[in-house]
């Protein structure tokens, strides 16, 4: 698909990229249309866009268009971690992604094998 460059949120999505390239960092600003409790992928880096949602488990996100092409991921759940899959029904590979973190640019974590695939997910508490 056609990744969108927006340049005016460049600068922030720059800045939110270069400390989350091989790992998970706490949230910053830019993520904050995720609502409590929800766990959130969007299609731009850095959590731009609009985030697609899901509560609770989901033994298939792929589903959901978000989750699908997912390139940045949030979770803003209230209490838990959350484990996520690259494949449906908690299958393939995984990884627990802590409460209030994100990966900002799945394409840069764990060589891409997450990128537009975040097939599944369990909340871990
Ligand atoms: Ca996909
Ligand atoms: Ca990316």
């Amino acid at each position: 698909m056609i990744r969108k460059k927006i340049a005016a949120v460049l600068g922030t999505a720059a800045l939110a990229g270069l400390g989350i390239a091989a790992t998970a960092t706490p949230a910053s600003a830019a993520w904050t249309d995720c609502r409590s409790g929800a766990l959130c992928a969007y299609l731009g880096d850095g959590g731009a866009g609009d985030p697609g949602e899901v509560f609770g488990n989901n033994t298939n996100l792929l589903q959901y268009t978000k989750f699908n092409n997912a390139e940045s991921v949030y979770n803003n759940g209230n209490d838990c971690d959350v484990r996520v899959y690259n494949g449906t029904g908690y299958t393939g590979s995984s990884f627990l992604l802590p409460r209030g973190y994100v990966i900002g640019n799945l394409d840069a974590y764990r060589s891409g094998i997450f990128a537009d695939d975040l097939a599944s997910n369990r909340w871990v508490c």
